[in-house]
């Protein structure tokens, strides 16, 4: 049998404002998504994340139920303001004190914990002090910040992640306003604060190295494949814009130290401001790339995207209660081209999964959709091992149904359903199907 690496890494990710609750709790500072899922009209029934998952009081329930399903990895994000109420300053020990009793937990029950240092809700304290990440002085608090949390977890956390997705929370937060902090601005603002994001990963590199003893550090991007419609010149060089703007923007500076030339040019009236060092900072060596893979878009010209001129064309392939498109060869293809293109020393799939609309029948959810779907992709991973991509580890998204940003509870992805009305855990077929596949390290 075709099987993974024995030292594979199998988890699943979830991120802290999606599931811990307990926001006002042991000296909790409000964040961006506080404010935004309490302003009437952004997320889908008026929900929000004052309870999610209740996390904060349920973690070792849920390192049980980890164990139990045989991961031996597990990402997720601190919450800055739970650390920094206030983004920097005063450190909060006992945000600090739930992070490690976390990491103890799941050191005993053989988890590998991969913490990610930023998933979008930043502290509202710094939105408020020059607009959080369009201030350029961002970067030192988050450069603090990374420092104050590596020096009390980095003896037990050897694997960190700078940043999920600076794409999603440049572009959606501050050019579409669709997520916190709600800015609907010109793209100079997306690109600086992308920028600025960048610039804040690449300083912080040499400080989690410094702070932690055999630190394995590495960052996360949220990746598309994207291609052309059709063979015309004009599809072709839509579907390259697209690329340009969801991969290369960020890739580029992160491995070649530059942002793509075809794009710059585009977006020349936009440019951020780049100081002299940034890119050197931004291109520190890095020990992994994390892919977040969700779909493969195919692109024709077209107005859709303003600036860019390209428009998305819906194909027939089966899709998830999002609408993405299920296409396990676009993971296999977006892998080997990130090798081939960039050759990072290693990389993780540090999210990866699907919502569907599942059903609580008795104590059992059967979510052969979700099933369908992980064969289809951890066979993709395996065919991409196999053709010689350092593929180190597959983290699910998620361990649990939580908070869909925008989209509320109504968007379920966990391998394990939430009732949220009592919060009891129940395991779904694809979290015993993901169980299987690890014990015979074959899809
Ligand atoms: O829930 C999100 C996650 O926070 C970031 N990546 C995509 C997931 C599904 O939309």
């Amino acid at each position: 049998m075709r099987t993974f690496p024995k030292d594979f890494i199998w988890g699943t990710a979830t991120a802290s404002y999606q599931i811990e609750g307990a926001v006002q709790e042991d000296g909790r500072g409000p964040t961006i998504w506080d404010t935004f899922a309490h302003t009437p009209g952004k997320i889908h029934n008026g929900d929000h994340g004052d309870i999610a998952c209740d996390h904060y009081h349920r973690w070792q329930e849920d390192i049980a139920l980890m164990q139990a399903l045989n991961l031996n990895g597990y990402r997720f994000s601190l919450a800055w303001s739970r650390i920094l109420p206030q983004g920097r300053g005063a450190v909060n020990q006992k945000g600090l004190d739930f992070y490690s009793r976390l990491v103890d937990g799941l050191l005993a029950a053989g988890i590998t914990p991969f913490v990610t240092l930023y998933h979008w809700d930043l502290p509202q304290a710094l939105q408020d002090d020059g607009m959080g990440w369009q201030r350029r002085s961002i970067v030192d608090d988050y450069v603090a910040y990374a420092d104050v949390v590596s020096r009390a977890l980095g003896d037990r956390v050897k694997h960190w992640i700078t940043l999920n997705e600076p794409f999603i929370f440049s572009v959606l937060g501050h050019l579409l306003g669709t997520m916190a902090p709600g800015v609907q601005d010109m793209p100079n603002v997306t690109l600086t604060v992308a920028h600025h994001a960048l610039l804040a990963h690449g300083k912080a590199v040499p400080v989690l190295r410094a702070n932690v003893p055999g630190a394995v550090v590495g960052t996360t991007m949220y990746l598309q494949q994207l291609e052309a419609a059709s063979d015309s010149p004009a599809d072709v060089a839509a579907a390259a814009r697209a690329d340009g703007f969801v991969n290369r923007w960020f890739l580029d500076p992160l491995f070649k130290g530059s942002y793509p030339q075809d794009l710059a040019e585009t977006f020349a009236y936009f440019m951020p401001p780049i100081q002299p060092g940034d890119l050197e900072a931004i291109r520190a060596p890095l020990d992994f790339l994390g892919v977040n893979f969700y779909e493969r878009r195919v692109v024709k010209e077209g107005d859709e995207q303003p600036f860019l001129n390209f428009s998305y064309v819906k194909t027939d392939l089966p899709r998830t209660a999002f609408d993405w498109e299920i296409n396990p060869d676009a993971l296999y293809n977006i892998l080997m081209r990130v090798h081939k293109d960039y050759a990072p020393t290693a990389i993780y799939i540090t999210e990866s999964g699907a919502c569907f609309d599942d059903v609580l029948q008795g104590d059992a959810v059967h979510d052969a959709p979700r099933v369908d779907y992980l064969r289809g992709y951890f066979a993709a991973a395996l065919r991409a091992v196999e053709a010689g991509v350092p593929l180190k580890g597959y983290f699910v998204w998620s361990l649990l149904d939580n908070f869909e940003w925008a989209e509320g509870y109504s968007k379920r992805f966990g391998i394990v359903y939430v009732d949220y009305a009592t919060q009891r855990r129940i395991v779904k077929d694809s979290g015993r199907y993901m169980a299987e596949a690890i014990a015979r390290r074959a899809p």
